[in-house]
């Protein structure tokens, strides 16, 4: 048996939220390699421009849309653009995200809703666009980037954490509704990932030392290390290929082993 065949996306189409750069960038490259035609958006006609030339640089011929994905009437108009010029998807991942690091009782609603907006209504309104050509197919995965914050909270990250624990449940409601239709829904949740949305976290200080949450990570991932967008690049094939298509409503923790683990004790 050619085993090797199961994790083929050969012939699928591969949409990616937010894929201009950063995780949703390294998934799509990699889906790319699996043989997948890659679509993906971004809020800004640049940053779509942007991701075009590194996706081309990559020798990818990527098709990209400007897209609000909170947005429910652009959504369903990038959905329909990409089935006429594309086809019906196959594969979408929900990566787009944001996050805003303020402590609870100084935040205010509406920043609060903004990340709620983002990270967890528009993986509805995403996955809402693209099921029914699913089931017209046969056949889909989504696969939401969900979060460490999926399962723990932090200081200053309130919002962000209801949203990536409301985007676990979502995952598993939809594999529940939709499982019956040959479509899986699963989560993968990246620890901590050395990105754009993380630099804060690793700034260098004034006196050249490490930021004092990069020493702290590094002390709570036996890994002893940050992730790179490159560490998912396997996990995220394996949710968007045949050889998980009895994985359904799962979330595959992506993390160096960092919710298994109490931290190093201090010497
Ligand atoms: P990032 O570097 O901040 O990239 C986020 C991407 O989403 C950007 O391309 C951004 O576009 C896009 N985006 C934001 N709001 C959007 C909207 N309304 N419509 C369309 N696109 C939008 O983040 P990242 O670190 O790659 O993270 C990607 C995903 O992984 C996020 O869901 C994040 O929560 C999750 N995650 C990250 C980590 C980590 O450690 N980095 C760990 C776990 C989970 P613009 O740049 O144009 O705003
Ligand atoms: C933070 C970080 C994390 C990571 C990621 C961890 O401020 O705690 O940004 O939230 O982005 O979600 O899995």
């Amino acid at each position: 048996m050619d085993i090797m065949s199961r994790f083929s996306l050969e012939g699928k189409i591969a949409l990616v939220t937010g894929g201009s750069y950063g995780i949703g960038f390294a998934i799509a490259s990699a889906y790319a390699a699996a043989g997948a035609r890659i679509v993906f958006n971004d809020i800004k006609q640049e940053a779509v421009d942007k991701g075009l030339e590194s996706y081309r640089a990559q020798g990818i011929d990527a098709k990209g849309y400007v897209c609000d994905v909170t947005n429910e009437e652009q959504v369903k108009e990038m959905i329909d653009r990409i089935e006429e010029e594309v086809g019906v998807i196959d594969i979408l991942v929900n990566n787009a995200g944001i996050i805003k690091r303020i402590p609870m009782c100084e935040m205010t609603a509406a920043e609060f809703r903004q990340v709620i907006d983002v990270d967890l209504n528009a993986p509805f309104i995403m996955s809402k666009a693209v099921i029914p050509g699913m089931i017209k197919k046969g056949h889909g995965k989504i696969i939401n980037i969900c979060s460490m914050m999926s399962e723990l909270g932090r200081e200053t990250v309130s919002a962000y954490a209801a949203a990536k624990g409301g985007l676990k449940m979502l995952t598993k409601n939809i594999a529940s509704e939709y499982g019956e239709f040959n479509i899986q829904c699963n989560g993968l949740g990246p620890g901590y990932i050395a990105t754009p949305q993380t630099a804060p976290l690793r700034e260098l200080q004034a006196d050249g030392s490490r930021h004092p949450f990069d020493q702290f990570i590094i002390a709570k991932t036996p890994a002893a290390r940050w992730g790179e967008p490159e560490d998912l690049m396997g996990p995220a094939v394996f949710l968007a290929s045949e050889a998980s298509n009895f994985v359904n409503g799962h979330v595959l923790y992506v993390d160096g082993g960092i919710l298994a683990y109490i931290g190093k004790q201090p010497k």
